[in-house]
Formats: C-alpha cells, structure tokens, sequence
C-alpha cells in the first residue's frame, strides 16, 4: 500500500471546492491506487458549512481518501503538504474598488504564504486559484523565502482549456486535435489568448481561421468567457475551475506530452522580455516535476502588443501591493 500523500485545499467549503474535493478524492489527480489526506482551510464562520462538505466526502465511501483534517489555521493546514490549492479568496463586494479587492486578497496570500513557508513539505507544489490568483501567487512566494519560486504557480489553465475548445469548435474538431494554444500574462480581461503557434491536426491553426475572427471573436470569447459564464449561471465558474485545477496540477507532477505544451502562470525569468520576477503566464512544457517555458517562438507586433499590455497590468498588481512583499 502506497504512503497517503497530503493535499491542502483552501476555501473547502466554496463552490470551487464543491467540485474539486470529490474530483480529489475519486482519484482523478494522483490516480485511483494512490491514497490522500485532505487538509481543509476555511475561514472560522464557513467551518460549520465545511463539516456538511465532509459529510459528503465521507458518503462517497471514497477507497484512496485515508483522513481529512478541518481547520481556520494555515499552519495546521499546510502543515507536511505536497500540494496545496489555494482557492479560498475574498470576492470583491458591491462597495469594493479593484484595489480594495488587492488589498484584502493580499493580506490573505501573506499570511498564508508565511505558513507555507514554516510548515509544509520543502517539495511543495502551489497552485493559486484565487484572485488575483497571479498577484496573490506573487505575495504567498514572497512571504515564503525558504521554498523556492518555484514552489509556486497560479492557474492560467482554464483559460487554456477555454481556447482550446473555442478553436476545436471552430474548425470543426475534436478538441484532441487542437494544440499549443498559449495564455500569455494575467489571469484577467487583459490576458492574451493566442494561437498563432497552435496546431490544428498538425496544420497551422492560422492557415485555418482568418485573422478577423481570431483578433475579433475568439480573443475576446476566451477573455471574457468567465463573465459569460456568470450572466447565464448567476454563479462563477465552478466545476470548470476545479477541472482545470487538476489539469494544472497533474500536468506537473505527470508532465506534458512530446512535443505539447500547457500555459502556466510562474515566476517570471525575463523570457519573452517580461519583467523577471512577475507572475507572468507562459507556454511551458513539464518533466519530472520541473516546468520550462517554450523558448524561441517567433512573436510579431500584435503579440508584442499585448503581451505588454497584460504585464503592464501585472506590474500594476504589483506596485498596489508592494508593502507587502518581502
Ligand atoms: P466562493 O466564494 O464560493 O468560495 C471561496 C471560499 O473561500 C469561501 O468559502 C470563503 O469562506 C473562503 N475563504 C475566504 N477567505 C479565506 C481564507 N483566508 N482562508 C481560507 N478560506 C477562505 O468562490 P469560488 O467560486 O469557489 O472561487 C474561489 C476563487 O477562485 C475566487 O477568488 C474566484 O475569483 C477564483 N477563480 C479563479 C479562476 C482562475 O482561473 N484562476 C477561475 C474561477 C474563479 O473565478
């Protein structure tokens, strides 16, 4: 029998996690003969919320789910992890300016960023869901010095996952057949959504679809896809989240295929002319664990474009935040 391998999820009793925890615990992120501990972070005031999604957990009799541990304290949560989730944010209330919005969430990341640093495995994989999920991403690395950047990473998947079912429906394939779409920069409206390196059956995706269409429908389907999705489900994104999530995590710790590749938003290096030292999402290819950014893809002027208008908005994240970076 394998050792359990211990995963925190923050937010346990949010809609997010309503998906993910039971994605978890059926197997689908380390696979069905490899037993977990579920570490559930919520706030005080949802922990009674949080024991009926245990209930729950519990009912499904789930064979791999060796244990899980409630708490409103990081430390106990993160304590000895491999991975955490961190899906729990505050979301931005009617009186909430954008900055206000950073404020709080950032504050949040700190804390939580300093008890990963004390307690969790040296080894720990991190993904941040919440947003600003990049931004956040940055403060929870910066309050963790004694783990490395990269630790972390924030999920720019879902919007992947997004153009590549845009781009299959447009052409008219299964979404199999679609590949190395990209999702350059923020986890936002000003994310930039790209095909002009992704394969269609093996054909340049471009050769397919005519520029208007890209530049006019699919950039902006896939930008504000989220704020679609909740004018026709009066809910955000939820179960498509988690899924991307899991994608996200298994394609690190699995890896990519030969010759495909995922976007991922890590700790900038200064590929691409990005500011090092942003969260920054990129094209990147996986193994053994370690992720590697795609170089040496030809960018025209209208990727240049908005790659830069997207780290522009990343920097400024950055600089309302500052305070709180060590
Ligand atoms: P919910 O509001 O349903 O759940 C959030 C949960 O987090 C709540 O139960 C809340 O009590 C908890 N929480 C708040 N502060 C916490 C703290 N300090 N520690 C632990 N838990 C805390 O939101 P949900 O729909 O689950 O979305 C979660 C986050 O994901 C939001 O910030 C949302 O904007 C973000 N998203 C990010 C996406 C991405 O692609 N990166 C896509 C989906 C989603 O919009």
């Amino acid at each position: 029998m394998k050792q359990p391998i211990h995963i925190a999820v923050t937010g346990a009793a949010g809609q997010i996690s309503y998906s993910l925890l039971f994605r978890l615990a059926a197997g689908d992120f380390l696979g069905k003969d490899q037993p977990i501990i579920l570490h559930l972070l919520e706030i005080s005031p949802a922990l009674p919320a949080l024991q009926g999604v245990v209930m729950e957990l519990q009912d499904c009799a789930s064979p791999i789910l060796h244990g899980v541990i409630i708490t409103d304290d990081p430390k106990i949560a993160f304590k000895d992890v491999d991975y955490a989730f961190l899906v729990g944010a505050r979301p931005r209330s009617a009186d909430m300016e954008r900055k206000d919005l950073l404020q709080v969430n950032a504050a949040i990341f700190s804390v939580q960023g300093k008890a990963l640093n004390e307690v969790a495995n040296r080894t720990v994989k991190v993904l941040v869901v919440g947003n600003p999920a990049n931004t956040n991403a940055l403060i929870a690395l910066s309050n963790a010095p004694d783990l490395k950047p990269e630790n972390f990473s924030c999920m720019t998947r879902l919007d992947h996952n997004r153009a590549l079912s845009q781009l299959a429906e447009k052409c008219d394939v299964l979404v199999t057949e679609v590949k190395n779409v990209i999702i350059w920069g923020n986890h936002s409206g000003t994310q930039y959504p790209d095909i002009q390196h992704a394969k269609v059956k093996d054909q340049g995706a471009l050769s397919l679809v005519d520029h208007n269409w890209f530049e006019n429908t699919f950039i902006p389907t896939v930008q504000q896809r989220g704020a679609t999705v909740i004018k026709a489900r009066g809910l955000s994104s939820a179960a498509s989240a988690a899924n991307a999530a899991v994608d996200h995590m298994r394609s690190w710790v699995v890896g990519t295929s030969e010759g495909e590749w995922v976007s991922m938003g890590i700790y900038s290096d200064g590929s691409y002319g990005i500011e090092p030292g942003l969260m920054y999402s990129y094209p990147v290819t996986i193994s053994n664990g370690k992720v590697s950014i795609v170089q040496g893809l030809d960018i025209n002027d209208f990727s240049r474009q908005k790659m830069q208008l997207t780290e522009t908005e990343l920097k400024e994240e950055r600089s309302a935040i500052k305070h709180l970076l060590s």
